[in-house]
């Protein structure tokens, strides 16, 4: 069994090169102009650097969707997993690999809608894991679905009068379910993003964090949000829209959502309760005499 990983050192001090960190071979990149889940990923990478994380060290699972495709893009040990199912898989490796720092990219339909289940369970037995949730708010890759984070009267593909259904609040789920750290910040911010996805990073538990990213050619065209400048703007005052928008004054309500790191508490990590316990039952199991 490899050790449990350890932080080595901080490389902050050498200036973050983001392309030490990419497949360059992968470049044109498939994202579309103005897609939040770029930032989100050059954040993570940028975390990756100040704590000094050894690529060889780094595993990334990802499920099926724009989220999804971020993997293929990273320069680590990467893997493409079925849709809404990389936390299953990032579970196994988490287990049998302490060694490594297993990260989760996926998306809102990805990780709450199909793989809903596995994100309750995976935050109830806290293993060493750190899951990203890029919330673009709908089905990016398959045309504009509706998903479980669309916001009530949102227009999407599937809902074309305007979603009528509440939106699940991913923070408090995962903070219901059991996880030890749950944190959100919005692409607008990324040096606090890059902070937040750090934490994340160096929680000995799983830790959750819920990206705010704009999907500007299929879900901001449907809802005249403006262009991608403007769609990431709006997201320092305006996220949600307000489910009763033709009877308040401005289309938007303001963000109530809060942001930063919102929760963070130590419980002990499952994969070294699990080790320790398989121990104690194996010590004892060989002390037992054989029956006749
Ligand atoms: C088992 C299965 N069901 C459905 C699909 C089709 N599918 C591919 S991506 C996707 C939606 C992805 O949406 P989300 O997770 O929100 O990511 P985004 O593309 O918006 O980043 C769906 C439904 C699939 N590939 N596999």
């Amino acid at each position: 069994m490899n050790d449990p990983i350890v932080l080595e050192g901080n490389a902050a001090v050498e200036e973050f090169d983001v392309r030490k960190y990419i497949r360059l071979q992968m470049m044109p990149h498939f994202l579309c102009p103005g897609c939040g889940h770029g930032i989100a990923l050059r954040a993570l990478l940028w975390a990756v650097h100040e704590l000094g994380i050894d690529k060889d060290r780094l595993a990334v699972v990802s499920g099926i969707g724009c989220a999804g495709r971020l993997s293929a893009y990273i320069d680590a040990n990467t893997f493409h997993v079925t849709h809404g199912r990389p936390l299953a898989f990032a579970s196994g490796l988490a287990l049998v690999r302490p060694d490594l720092h297993v990260v989760v990219i996926t998306g809102d339909g990805d990780c709450l809608a199909i793989g809903g289940n596995h994100f309750i369970h995976t935050c109830r037995r806290n293993l060493k894991l750190t899951c990203l949730m890029l919330n673009n708010e709908v089905y990016g890759m398959t045309g504009g679905q509706v998903s479980p984070t669309t916001s009530e009267t949102r227009i999407t593909t599937t809902t074309q009068l305007g979603n009528a259904e509440p939106h699940f609040d991913a923070c408090a789920l995962a903070a219901a379910a059991g996880a030890g750290f749950v944190g959100r910040e919005v692409t607008h911010h990324v040096p606090k993003l890059k902070d937040v996805m750090r934490a994340a990073l160096e929680h000995p538990g799983f830790a959750f964090v819920e990206v705010m990213s704009d999907c500007t050619e299929i879900f901001g065209r449907k809802n005249d949000m403006g262009s991608s400048p403007e769609m990431i703007l709006r997201q320092k005052s305006e996220i949600r829209p307000s489910a009763y928008r033709d009877t308040v004054e401005t289309p938007f309500r303001p963000n109530t959502l809060p942001t930063g790191v919102l929760m963070c508490n130590e419980r002990p990590e499952y994969g070294a309760a699990y080790r320790q316990y398989a121990q104690t039952v194996k010590s004892a199991g060989d002390g037992k005499q054989k029956r006749g």
